[in-house]
């Protein structure tokens, strides 16, 4: 009888408490939304300042973890919960000339120090706790594969490497990773260059292992974080990870840059659950490039997950991130832009966005994809902003009104060549990349799963009541995405909708009703224009 009492007061002292509990597992993990920031380029701690920040010069900008700590409410303004935040460590200091900075925060030298630039210890464990006081979590990226010098294969260790100082037992012998094809070279040669050679650590040693493992629990551990992004995750042998991310003791996802499923599912199946999903980054970066590419690779690459990875739904789905020219810099149609990103929401995965993509920001490759966001004046009421938090929105939506809504894969249920339609219950979504001179379309949707319902798409705010056996007919405007879910469970979603006026019962089948007649009627107007 005490001892029950005792245990129903700690129970209820416990849950007052924040026992720094924040980190979550893969079915928490499935459900977050994350923001990546450059932090030397996404907020400055004088928030009244606004320096120049030219990216082909490669240095540091003056980004802080004060400054994204400030900014953490423009970013949950969003939607999103989870930050991705850049390394932390100390970087090299460049001397040379012309060799750019260590600003992105890639270019290690010693682990167990800060990166001064972005702050102190104070500040960055005051982003963690600020961040938590908000629900909001934060990612912490990690590099184990190298460190970088400025020497080139002369590069010798010593004390102001930290732990890994001994040349010979904490590095692998000098050789470039020239062919990518070539496994071991991947895993034990170097990356970089002449100019910034980043040494690559004996993984294999197990002095090397154990200082990392303890490295990344007591990281985790003295800053609260909740989840890592491994670097380089293919540049170090696979049953490397295990422990690496057991000690963690946070969900993990690990890049590794390559386009093939097979290839990165590997990593998933046996290393962490969750990777970045770079083929279906590739195959949307060409499906919405242009009005006349084809959505065929986008099912494919969506069907070729499904074979190769143990868990599609744990991907973290991108369309930029900071070593690719952003998607916005080679597509400036905003139906484009609009379609890809609904199509990234649409299927199953972790929707990951980077930071600039909400401002419009076109960068193209590396270093220009990198724009200081304060020269942006963070503007909540831009397009791309909106829209965004209503994509979050309506996924919050529906994971509120769907417990497995995040273990859900997705189906295609309409498709031909520059339309899909989507359903992951219970939400169906029309993508297209028809782009936004397109004529208006109504386009018959049916096997919905919603019979006799009045489904909003919340990007137009326009509701359509299905028939009985679940179909509608969508109207689709200005190349734009629909995203329809029950009204019912619409939650916040559109203050004011507007009942569409096309809704007449679908016939069954997933053909565009009204678009080839308007196709049609373009082309005769332009035919005639032509013969006058
Ligand atoms: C910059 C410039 C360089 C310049 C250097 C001094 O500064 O880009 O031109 O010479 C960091 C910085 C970069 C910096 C690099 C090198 O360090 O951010 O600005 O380069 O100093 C991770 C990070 C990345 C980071 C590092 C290094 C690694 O996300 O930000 O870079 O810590 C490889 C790695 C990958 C790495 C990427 C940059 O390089 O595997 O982990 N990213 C093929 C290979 C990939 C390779 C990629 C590089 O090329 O397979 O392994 O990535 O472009 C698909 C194929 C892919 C193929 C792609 C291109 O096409 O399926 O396999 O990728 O179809
Ligand atoms: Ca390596």
């Amino acid at each position: 009888m005490v001892t029950a009492k005792l245990f129903s007061a700690f129970v209820a002292i416990a849950s007052l408490v924040d026992c720094g509990v924040n980190a979550f597992d893969d079915n928490a993990a499935r459900s977050k939304a994350v923001y990546q920031v450059v932090t030397d380029r996404f907020a400055l701690t004088d928030a009244s300042a606004s320096p120049t920040c030219d990216t082909e010069d490669r240095v540091y900008c003056g980004g802080t973890w004060k400054g994204t700590e400030e900014k953490l409410d423009y970013i949950k303004g969003m939607g999103f919960d989870t930050v991705w935040i850049s390394p932390i460590v100390q970087n090299i200091n460049t001397t040379k000339n012309k060799l750019g900075e260590a600003y992105h925060g890639y270019w290690t030298q010693n682990i167990d120090v800060l990166n001064s630039h972005f702050g102190t210890e104070a500040d960055l464990k005051s982003l963690v706790t600020t961040a938590h006081s908000k629900d909001m979590y934060i990612m912490v990226d990690v590099v184990v594969n190298h460190v970088a010098a400025t020497n080139g294969q002369n590069f010798q260790a010593d004390s102001s490497y930290g732990p890994f100082n001994i040349t010979s037992r904490d590095f692998h012998s000098f050789c470039w990773v020239e062919d990518y094809t070539n496994q071991t070279q991947v895993e034990t040669c170097w990356l970089g260059d002449e100019n910034v050679a980043l040494p690559d650590i004996n993984t294999e040693d197990t002095s090397v292992v154990s200082t990392w493992n303890n490295w990344i629990k007591s990281l985790v551990s003295e800053y609260d974080f909740d989840a890592i992004r491994i670097d380089t995750v293919k540049h170090v042998r696979q049953n490397f990870w295990p422990d690496f991310v057991s000690s963690a003791g946070v969900h993990a996802i690990g890049e590794i840059l390559d386009g093939d499923p097979a290839y990165i599912a590997a990593y998933q199946n046996n290393s962490m659950n969750s990777v970045f999903n770079y083929p279906l980054f590739y195959a949307i970066d060409t499906a919405f490039n242009s009005t006349s590419a084809s959505m065929s690779q986008v099912v494919s690459a969506l069907n070729n997950n499904r074979i190769q990875f143990k868990d599609t739904t744990l991907l973290g789905n991108f369309i930029s991130n900071h070593d690719n020219p952003r998607f916005e810099s080679h597509v400036s149609d905003i139906a484009l832009r609009k379609n890809a990103l609904a199509m990234i929401y649409g299927v199953e995965g972790i929707p990951y966005i980077y930071y600039g993509q909400e401002q419009g920001y076109t960068g193209g490759a590396d270093p220009a994809n990198r724009e200081a966001l304060w020269l942006s004046g963070y503007d909540t009421q831009k397009e791309m902003y909106t829209y965004i938090t209503t994509m979050n929105a309506i996924r919050g939506a529906a994971m509120n009104a769907s417990s497995t809504y995040n273990n859900n894969q997705a189906t295609i249920i309409g498709q031909d060549e520059h339309n899909l339609v989507i359903r992951k219950d219970p939400v169906i979504s029309i993508v297209t990349n028809r782009g936004s001179k397109a004529s208006n379309a109504g386009m018959s949707i049916t096997n919905t799963g919603h019979s006799s319902t009045e489904l909003l798409d919340a990007v137009s705010c326009t509701t359509y009541t299905t028939d009985s056996s679940g179909a509608f007919t969508a109207s689709i405007k200005s190349g734009l995405p629909a995203v329809f879910i029950p009204s019912s469970q619409k939650g916040n979603l559109c203050g004011t909708t507007t009942a569409a006026t096309t809704s007449s019962p679908a016939s069954a089948g997933v053909r565009e009703v009204a678009y080839s007649s308007f196709v049609l009627a373009g082309m005769i107007s332009v035919i005639a224009l032509c013969l006058f």
